[in-house]
C-alpha cells in the first residue's frame, strides 16, 4: 500500500491546482451571480485535455484514468463547482458511455469530437415521474421496422443538455419490461426531434446549464443503439458508478474550499484581542471540517483506484459519494458560521459553496439511495 502520488500524478494535480487558482476561481462569483453558462472555461479546460480525461488515446483522448480524473475534479471543483459538474457529466457518463458500451463506429464517430472539447457530452435519464426510480421511466421507443427506433417524450435535469452535440439517452422499448424494458441511445443532439425545453433556475451551481429535453418523433437510426436492446438499466446504472466518482470528487473539492476559506479567515478575524483561530470553538469545527474533508478524499481515490484496476467499485463509489456529500454540506455550513455575518453575504464565497453543496446530496443518486446501495450490497452478500 503505497499513499504516495506518483510523480505524473503529482504534477498533474499541481497543474489542475494552478489552471483553477488563475483561470477558474476568479469568474466563479461572476458566472454564479449573473447565471452564465461556464462555456469560456469549458474551452480552458478542454485545451489543457480535460475533457477527454477517460478516453483512450486512439479516439483522442488523455487516456488519464479514474484516479487522475478524480484529483482533477477535486481542484477544479474547489474554485469552480459550474465547471466541475459540467465536465464530470461530459467525462464519466457522456465519454464513459461510449468507451464502455459504444461499438467501434460509434466511439470513432464520437469520441474525438468529445475529447478535444467540440462538443460536450450529455445524460438523459431522469424524467418528471421518474428520479430515484430510474427503472420506472416512460419516454417511448418505438421501433421504426429497419432496427432503430422513434422516440418520444420528456427527460429533466440533464446538465448542458441544449449545449451538447451527444447524448446517452434512456428510453423505454418494452411497455411491459419494467428494468428490462430500457434500451440506451447515442443521441446527436442536432438531430430533428432532440428539442430542449425549459432552464432551470436553481439554488446552487448557476454557472451551469440545467435543462428539459423535449423528444418528438426523435428517430435513432439501429447503429446508434448503445449496448444491447433492453438493457440499458444496467448500463444507466453502471454509468452512475463513475458519476457517482465524479460527484464525490466534486464534493471533496467544495469541503477543501470551505476549509481553506475558514482557516485563512480564522487566521484574519480579532475579536476579544485575539484571531479566532485561538478561540477551542473554532479549532474544534477546523479540525472537524479538516479530518471528514481527508476521509472523504481516500474514500474518493480508492474508489477511483478500483475502476481503474478495472474491479467492482458500486459500493464504494456509492459510500464515496455519501462520505463526500455529506462532507461538503457540513463544512459548507461551519464554514458560514465560522464566517459569521460576513458569511451569510456575497462579499465571501462560502455563502456560494454552501448553496453549490447542497445539490452534490440529491444529484447522480441522493443520499438515502447511496445508503440504499451500500446497505443493499452486504444484504445481497
Ligand atoms: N451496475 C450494473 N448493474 C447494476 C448496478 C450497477 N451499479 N446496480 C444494480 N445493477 C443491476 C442488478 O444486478 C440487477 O440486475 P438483475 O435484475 O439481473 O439481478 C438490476 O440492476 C437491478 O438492481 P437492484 O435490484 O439493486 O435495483 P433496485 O430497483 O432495487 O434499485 C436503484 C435500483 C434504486 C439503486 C437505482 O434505481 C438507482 O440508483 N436510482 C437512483 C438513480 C439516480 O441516481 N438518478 C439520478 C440520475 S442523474 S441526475
Amino acid at each position: 500500500m503505497d499513499f504516495e502520488l506518483s510523480e505524473d500524478l503529482q504534477m498533474l494535480q499541481e497543474a489542475a491546482r494552478d489552471f483553477a487558482d488563475g483561470e477558474l476561481a476568479p469568474r466563479a462569483a461572476e458566472n454564479d451571480a449573473t447565471e452564465t453558462f461556464v462555456a469560456e472555461q469549458i474551452a480552458l479546460c478542454a485545451e489543457m485535455g480535460f475533457c477527454g480525461m477517460a478516453v483512450p488515446e486512439a479516439y483522442g483522448g488523455s487516456d488519464l484514468g479514474a484516479l487522475a480524473s478524480s484529483l482533477v475534479l477535486m481542484e477544479i471543483n474547489r474554485a469552480c463547482p459550474s465547471t466541475g459538474v459540467t465536465l464530470s457529466v461530459h467525462n464519466s457518463l457522456a465519454c464513459g458511455s461510449l468507451i464502455q458500451f459504444g461499438t467501434e463506429e460509434q466511439k470513432q464517430r464520437y469520441l474525438p469530437k468529445l475529447a478535444s472539447g467540440e462538443w460536450l457530452g450529455a445524460y438523459a435519464l431522469s424524467e418528471a415521474e421518474s428520479g430515484s426510480d430510474a427503472g420506472s421511466l416512460r419516454c417511448k421507443a418505438a421501433p421504426d421496422g429497419n432496427g432503430g427506433f422513434v422516440l418520444n417524450g420528456s427527460k429533466l435535469w440533464l446538465s448542458h443538455g441544449d449545449v451538447s452535440g451527444y447524448a446517452v439517452l434512456f428510453a423505454r422499448t418494452d411497455p411491459e419490461g419494467g428494468q428490462n424494458g430500457i434500451t440506451a441511445f447515442s443521441v446527436e443532439t442536432a438531430w430533428d426531434g432532440y428539442n430542449p425545453g425549459k432552464h432551470e433556475r436553481k439554488m446552487g451551481l448557476r454557472g451551469s446549464n440545467t435543462c428539459e429535453i423535449h423528444l418528438a418523433d426523435l428517430k435513432v437510426p439501429a447503429e446508434n443503439v448503445l449496448g444491447e436492446v433492453n438493457h440499458g438499466f444496467k448500463i444507466a446504472l453502471s454509468l452512475l458508478d463513475a458519476g457517482r466518482i465524479g460527484i464525490a470528487a466534486q464534493a471533496v473539492g467544495i469541503a477543501q474550499a470551505c476549509l481553506d476559506a475558514s482557516v485563512k479567515y480564522a487566521k484574519e478575524r480579532y475579536q476579544f484581542g485575539r484571531p479566532i483561530g485561538a478561540f477551542g470553538a473554532i479549532q474544534e469545527k477546523i479540525a472537524e471540517m479538516a479530518t471528514r474533508t481527508q476521509a472523504a478524499r481516500l474514500l474518493t481515490l480508492h474508489a477511483s483506484w478500483l475502476k481503474d484496476e478495472g474491479r467492482p467499485h458500486a459500493r464504494e463509489a456509492s459510500m464515496a459519494k455519501l462520505a463526500s456529500s455529506t462532507t461538503a454540506n457540513y463544512c459548507a455550513k461551519e464554514a458560514v458560521q465560522i464566517h459569521g455575518g460576513a458569511g451569510y453575504t456575497k462579499d465571501f464565497p462560502v455563502e456560494r459553496y454552501f448553496r453549490d453543496a447542497r445539490v452534490t446530496e440529491i444529484y447522480e443518486g441522493t443520499t438515502e439511495i447511496q445508503r440504499l446501495v451500500i446497505a443493499k450490497s452486504y444484504l445481497r452478500d
